[in-house]
């Protein structure tokens, strides 16, 4: 480590700040350098958003767990939920390893808040985390549009802190993890993935299978609500569907399917 004179910075190493976020509970994590990411620069999505000064990106991830996944919706769900708890937790713990260094950090989140717009259908995060971990070596987007690490296959979940520290970059993966076998698109029960391996074709299908309980079903409740009777509206929030969006609501996350990131054989242990 080395003190920049004049300035208030230390000098942070590529695998000094790994092994804090290893030590911290990320099962993979990665460094890229801005000018290797290939993700939006000028628009939603752009590292420069997030901070002008941004210089390095860093790609954390937690794996989940198949016992979870493989078990109803909401027991996968609330893995999930913890899962992103982890995840802000480690960016923030990361972060404040680098603002220490005297640099800057901010941790983008792994799912919400996101930015709703109507030309983004609230489905464009400040950064793309899979552009992320792409750039930062963790692994390379498969044919089910997932990023599929060596390790844990697509079984990861992943967040970014993006930081004004120089540090490092890893490389890209010079080999592609995914095998080309199209289970993920065999399973997807809504046919959202390409069968020829052009990744995600119908992302609303999936939106709304997975996401059940989620903003669609929501508004659909509310505009039905609008043109009912007073007596139809007690009923309907008496009915165990109106209990389900109202969980979910509490809850934040709703995941009713996870058969393509199940599916793939790629790291599995059993
Ligand atoms: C919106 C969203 C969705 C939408 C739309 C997805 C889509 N393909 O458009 C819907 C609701 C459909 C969805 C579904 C799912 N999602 Co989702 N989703 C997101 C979210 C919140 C934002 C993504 C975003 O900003 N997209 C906008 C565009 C611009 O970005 P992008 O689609 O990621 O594509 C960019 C990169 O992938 C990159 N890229 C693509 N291909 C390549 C190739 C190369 C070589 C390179 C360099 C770059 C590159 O360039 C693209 C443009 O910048 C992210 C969280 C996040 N902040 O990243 C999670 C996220 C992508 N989702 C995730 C998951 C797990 C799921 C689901 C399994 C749902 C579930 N049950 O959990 C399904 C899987 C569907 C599938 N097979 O891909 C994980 C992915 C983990 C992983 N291992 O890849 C993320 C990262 C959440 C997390 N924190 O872990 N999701
Ligand atoms: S999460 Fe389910 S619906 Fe979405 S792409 Fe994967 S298998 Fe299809
Ligand atoms: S299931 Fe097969 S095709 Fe799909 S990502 Fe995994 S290895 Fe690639």
């Amino acid at each position: 480590m080395t003190m920049t004179k004049g300035k208030e910075t230390m000098a942070i190493s590529g695998e000094e700040v790994k092994a804090f976020a290893r030590e911290r509970g990320a099962d993979v994590v990665g460094i890229a350098s801005v000018s290797e990411y290939h993700g939006p620069v000028d628009q939603l999505g752009s590292p420069f958003l997030v901070m002008p000064e941004a210089k390095t990106l860093i790609s954390i991830g937690v794996a989940m767990l198949l016992g979870s996944i493989r078990s109803n919706s909401r027991i996968a769900t609330m893995d999930s939920v913890k899962m992103y708890d982890e995840l802000r937790r480690i960016g923030y713990d990361v972060g404040r390893f680098v603002e220490r260094r005297g640099y800057m950090a901010a941790t983008v989140p792994p799912t919400f808040m996101m930015t709703n717009t109507i030309e983004t259908k609230g489905m464009v995060a400040d950064i793309p985390h899979k552009a992320v971990a792409v750039a930062a070596g963790v692994g390379a987007i498969g044919n089910g549009d997932l990023l599929v690490t060596p390790q844990f296959g697509p079984r990861v979940r992943l967040a970014t802190v993006v930081t004004s520290a120089p540090i490092e970059p890893d490389k890209r993966l010079d080999w592609d993890p995914c095998g080309n076998c199209h289970k993920c698109a065999a399973v997807c029960p809504v046919g959202a993935i390409s069968p020829d391996g052009k990744g995600m074709a119908k992302p609303m299908r999936c939106f709304h299978r997975t996401e059940k309980h989620g903003m669609p079903d929501l508004i659909k409740f509310i505009e039905g609500m609008l043109v009912k009777s007073n007596a139809e509206r007690i009923e309907a929030v008496r009915a165990p569907s109106f209990w389900d969006l109202y969980q979910v609501a509490g809850v934040g996350v709703f995941y009713d399917c996870l058969k393509c990131v199940e599916s793939c054989p790629v790291g599995k242990r059993s």
